[in-house]
Parts: structure tokens; sequence; C-alpha cells
């Protein structure tokens, strides 16, 4: 009995043994360090909050115009982009409802840029910088980012360049631990292009593939706050040679209010990619679009919940579908 239990508990260290060296030495064709840009699953649809399907299936009345306005603004759209909208799919002339739903996805889908959608991580490090408001979801979403590289075979080290509160290194700190990168932090109140830059330096010293910044949302004034974020992005930029990608999150369940907060940003700091979150919850989704017509900026992710799985790719064709209640 003794015997048969040593056994098995040498079969099992055996194998936990060789699941660890598989892992850790993958091999290179696995590895995916020529890959240009991030690839986020696009396993769940986006699961956006009102959709505008109910609207139609009857005639084309007096007030089907105004009700397809008001669905829009409804959905976040926003009344200029839903007057816009509805203007053009109207000048069509679509005879039945099913028509003007048909020409209505072509218009939503055109009314988003057709800018890459992509992430870029080409540098060596690739270096990305994560920027937003106070509990937009910033730290969540470069833990996500973060999860998804490692998950193809590349190092992450994550720069934890919020310094406002020492709780939000610690935060990253107890990501890191359960996904697998280290963090360099710098102490409360310390300079956080210090630590961007110490961040870079230990990237470089470690051949590490992507360097993820997170950022503070809050500091004693908003002006402050740009002043610290556009130094941080100044030091990466000069540094490394060039930022990939500067993205700028968005709590999407804000509406409108946040698109008068991001410009601030987008003012500020060179923002190259967008990422709304919680487009999960009560978020009415059109924001999206208001988004990205009123910032100039693509929209490249979206955050459909908390765990690590739960940010995708943007994609306009599927995002419109979903909208409009597609099945
Ligand atoms: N439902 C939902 N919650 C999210 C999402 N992204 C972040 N959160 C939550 O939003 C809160 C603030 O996130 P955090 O990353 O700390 O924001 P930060 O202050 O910008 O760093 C946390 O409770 C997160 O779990 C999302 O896509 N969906
Ligand atoms: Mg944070």
């Amino acid at each position: 009995m003794i015997l048969y239990l040593l056994a098995v508990v040498v079969a099992g260290a055996i194998v936990a043994g060789w699941i660890v060296i598989r892992r850790r030495s993958r091999p290179d064709s696995e590895i995916r360090r020529d890959a240009p840009t991030f690839e986020v699953s696009e396993s769940a649809r986006p699961r956006i909050g009102t959709r505008l399907g109910g609207l139609f299936g009857g005639s084309i009345d007096a007030g089907f115009w105004e009700s397809l306005v008001e669905g829009l603004v409804g959905a976040d759209v926003g009344v200029a982009t839903a007057t816009a909208v509805v203007d053009r799919v109207r000048s069509d002339d679509p005879r039945t409802s099913e028509e003007a739903r048909a020409r209505l996805r072509d218009v939503l889908v055109d009314e988003f840029g057709a800018g890459s959608r992509s992430v870029a991580a080409i540098g060596e490090p690739a270096v990305l910088v994560v920027v937003g408001v106070n509990g937009s979801g910033k730290t969540t979403t470069v833990a996500k980012l973060a999860a998804r590289q490692i998950e193809d075979g590349r190092s992450v080290l994550v720069g934890a360049a919020d310094t406002f509160r020492a709780a939000a290194s610690e935060q990253m700190i107890v990501w890191g631990e359960r996904i697998g990168f280290d963090v360099v932090r710098g102490a409360e109140g310390a300079d956080p292009a210090a630590v961007a830059f110490d961040a870079l330096s230990a990237a470089r010293a470690r051949s590490t593939d992507v360097l993820i910044i997170d950022t503070a949302g809050r500091l004693h004034s908003k002006q402050n706050l740009m002043d610290e974020l556009a130094k941080v992005v100044r030091v990466l930029s000069r540094e490394s040679g060039s930022v990939d990608e500067v993205l700028l999150v968005l709590d999407g369940s804000t509406g409108q209010n946040g698109i008068a907060q991001a410009r601030a940003f987008t003012d500020a700091v060179g923002v190259t990619g967008i990422a709304i979150t919680k487009l999960d919850g009560s978020a009415k989704g059109g924001v999206a679009l208001a988004v990205e017509r009123e910032l100039g900026v693509p929209l490249k992710l979206i955050g459909l919940g908390e765990g690590l799985g739960d940010l995708l790719h943007f994609d306009p064709g599927a995002f419109v579908d979903d909208l409009l209640g597609d099945v």
C-alpha cells in the first residue's frame, strides 16, 4: 500500500515537473516574437446593453424615423450622430423597416473610421502606456493585455506608474503574481516618469518583449495630471525611440459624460487607441460610436467584464449587429 502511494506521488511529481518544463521551454515556433499586433480573443460577442432590434418589423410610418433617432440616442450614440445617421438612412428612401434596418447597419459600420484597430507592439520592447480617469478600468485592462501576451508566449513587464496611491501598485502586484509578470514600482508620490524610466531600463536589461505602463487617473488638478502623463510619454519616447501605443481607457457606463473628460487626454497626450470598458453592464453600447466620431481616435479594445478573458478586439461589424439585436 505504502509502495503504491509512493508510486502515485512520484508519478504525479514527474508529470507536474514535465508540465512546468514544457511551459518554460515552449518551442520557438510557438513564441510569436514577430507578431506585430495584439490579438485579443473574439470568442464572445459583445453583450452590450440596449438593443435596437425591437424597432424593426413593422411598416415605416410617421413615427418610425423619430423612434429610430430616439432609439439611437437612448443607446448613447449622441444626438448629433443619431441625427446624422438617420438622415443618411432616410435619404436612401427605404420602403420597408427591414430595408431601413439593413441600410442602418451599413451606415453605422461606415460611421466608424477605417483606421487600423490593431494594438501595435513592434518595438523591442514594445512600449504601451495606458491612461484614463480613475476607476475607468486601466489597471484591469493592463492585466488583461498582459495575460493575453503571456498566453501568446511573450514576456511582459509592467511599470506601476500610478504612484498617487500605494494601493494602486499593490493591486498590480497581485495581478502580476496571478498572471506571471513582474512589476516595477515607485514609492507613493514618486515621479511617475521616473518609474516609467526604471521600468523601461529593467525591460531592456531582461530583454522583455512587452512593457506596459499603468498610470494614475487622479492628481491634485487636471492640469497636473495631464502634465505628468505627457512627461511619462515624453520620457518613454525619448528613451525607447518610440512608444507603440498610448491607450485611453474609458468607462462605457459613463456615456456621453465620459467623452468630454476624454478630450483632455487626447489633447494632452498623443492617444493612439481607445479601450472602452464595462460594456457588459449598464452601458448602452452606442457610446462606442460617439467616442470614435468625437475623439477621432480608433476604438481598439472593448472590456466586457472583470475577468482576464473579457477583453475583445473591437470589430465594428459584430458590434453593430449586436447593437441592432442581430440574431
Ligand atoms: N463589469 C466590468 N468591470 C470592469 C471592467 N473593467 C474594469 N472593471 C472594474 O472596474 C473597477 C475599476 O477598475 P480599475 O482597473 O482598478 O480602474 P483604474 O482606476 O482605471 O485602474 C474594478 O472594480 C474593475 O474590476 C469591465 O470591462 N467590466
Ligand atoms: Mg489603477
